[in-house]
């Protein structure tokens, strides 16, 4: 082709690529579908709320979402959240690490027994080097992460006996969530585990066709666990679940670089705000929720260092076993970071 023409070929095409760029918009979906396990006045599922409001706001309607809760969109079954979300069944989603560690092996990180003895130890894995690693393993897994926020440490609930040594919850049936790592940590203790989505557990506690179960408070009050004879709570911290804000490669590539800066801060504002109401009402300085859940005539036993050492010493050969698969090196530095703490 003569040098000329080829010079107008391509100013032909550049032009008609310029001209392309404005009907991007026309691309956006009418609405969004975000995926969250448990209803909108949790902690987790205000978080969500608060995510869509401020999107809406900024984009000025452009990005729609919709709040989805109960794993809706997965018939319940939270464990196929991570790879509905990858396939584009679900747009975007707050979710547990718990439940997208099967297709996910380094987020059992959190699930290690007795690693994060506190708050700021869970912050130093979420906001520091350990999260952006974490971070970086889910964007090849066909979704974009963008903040974290949490569902909060898992305290054991029981409508048997009050449980403060590993002896006490020997032979007892408890509802686990969906990573194996579960299984292994209350067989080590004695116990006899059985997995269950969030939806089937409740029907379960409340026939008594098991006998306990481990939640954050929140969910716990939220979902009045102490109506349905759960009248044993035992404060252990053994794990705690942080919440990851994501969005499919797909939908966030479909956005304009100007949306997804506003996604992105937004998912960020949303999860720190989600943190802080996912802590009220559980610490020395504000213990509201709990005051609120002893009224209801539960047995609420906080557990010494001293009690927790033994439930530890018995679960770390499971800690030793799961750090293998997690990958050594990330456990190891996720202990130094605690420890630096
Ligand atoms: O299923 C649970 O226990 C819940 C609601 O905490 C999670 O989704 C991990």
């Amino acid at each position: 082709m003569p040098i000329k023409r080829l010079m107008a070929a391509v100013a032909f095409a550049v032009g008609a690529l310029t001209i392309a760029a404005p009907s991007q918009a026309a691309n956006y979906k009418s609405e969004y579908k975000l995926s969250i396990v448990v209803g909108t006045t949790f902690p987790w599922g205000q978080g969500a709320v608060i995510w869509s409001d401020l999107v809406r706001e900024r984009t000025k309607g452009r990005i729609n979402i919709k709040v989805y809760p109960g794993t809706s969109l997965v018939q319940g079954d939270q464990t196929r959240e991570f790879t509905a979300i990858r396939q584009g069944v679900i747009d975007m989603a707050i979710g547990s690490t718990i439940n997208w560690s099967p297709q996910v092996k380094e987020l059992n990180l959190f699930s290690l027994p007795f690693l994060m003895p506190d708050y700021p130890a869970i912050d130093v894995l979420t906001h520091g080097k350990v999260g952006e690693k974490l971070f970086e393993i889910l964007s090849k897994k066909g979704v974009v992460p963008l903040a974290w926020g949490e569902n909060g440490y898992r305290q054991l609930s029981n409508s048997v006996r009050e449980v403060k040594a590993p002896a006490d919850i020997k032979g007892m049936k408890l509802r686990v969530v969906g990573s194996p790592l579960y299984i292994d940590t209350f067989t080590a203790l004695g116990a006899n585990p059985t997995q269950m989505s969030w939806a089937d557990a409740q029907p379960a506690l409340a026939s008594g066709a098991v006998d306990g179960q481990e939640n954050p408070l929140s969910i716990y009050a939220g979902a009045k666990l102490y109506d349905v004879g759960q009248k044993y709570l035992t404060l252990w911290n053994y794990v705690a679940d942080p919440l990851i804000f994501v969005v499919n490669k797909d939908v966030w590539a479909s956005w304009s670089p100007e949306d997804q800066k506003i996604v992105r801060e937004a998912a960020i504002e949303a999860g720190k705000q989600e943190i802080v109401i996912a802590r009220k009402g559980v610490t020395s300085t504000d213990n509201s929720l709990l005051k609120d859940i002893e009224s209801h005539g539960v047995t609420v036993t906080t557990l010494s260092p001293e009690q927790i050492g033994a439930f530890a010493k018995v679960t770390q050969p499971v800690f030793d076993k799961w750090a293998k698969q997690i990958g050594p090196d990330l456990v190891k530095e996720a202990q130094a970071d605690i420890t630096k703490r």
